[in-house]
């Protein structure tokens, strides 16, 4: 790594690149409030010794938290927990099969005592946010940035429900 160059904080790790499409939004998100990520794709399936040496080295490397995305059989969140206890949030990827109710499925139906965080089906966005939030637990700065970002979309809504026509239709 390049001296000027921030440790990525979050780990995003994806079954494959066809899941990237959908990963990338939180990139972007975690962009925008300044949290470092680095985005993988490393089948737990296709490669599981490779994933095993990602999730092991991922601490000392700055990791705190991961979000693990795969679609269909998708075991990937759940391996990557299996591996760590820093938190783990995971994104089922849509799937032409069954839109991604297989995904959430596989990943949602955790065991008791390896816990994922599951978020809705697509939902890069929210994982992006849910990791932002655990962070800013201990930065203080992330918290304000997270608070603005939430009072902006806060703020949008109103504005635009206060230029609809509210008046109904005679
Ligand atoms: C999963 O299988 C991946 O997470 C992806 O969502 C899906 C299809 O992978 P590819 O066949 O496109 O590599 O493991």
């Amino acid at each position: 790594m390049a001296e000027h160059e921030t440790a990525a904080r979050v780990g995003i790790v994806c079954g494959s690149r066809s899941d990237f499409p959908v990963m990338e939004k939180a990139v972007e998100l975690l962009g925008r409030l300044e949290v470092p990520c680095e985005m993988h794709a490393i089948s737990a399936h296709r490669a599981p010794d490779l994933l095993f040496r990602f999730v092991g080295g991922a601490e000392a490397r700055g990791i705190r938290v991961f979000i693990a995305a795969a679609g269909g059989a998708a075991h990937l969140p759940g391996v990557v927990a299996a591996k760590t206890i820093l938190p783990v949030i995971g994104v089922p990827i849509p799937t032409q099969m069954a839109g991604g109710l297989d995904s959430l499925l596989s990943i949602v139906q955790m065991p008791k005592g390896i816990p994922v965080a599951t978020v809705a089906v697509g939902s890069a966005e929210n994982a992006a946010l849910l990791a932002a939030e655990i962070l800013a637990l201990s930065d203080p700065a992330l918290r304000g940035r997270l608070q603005a970002f939430r009072d902006a979309q806060t703020r949008s809504i109103e504005e635009d429900d206060s230029n609809a026509n509210l008046r109904p239709t005679p």
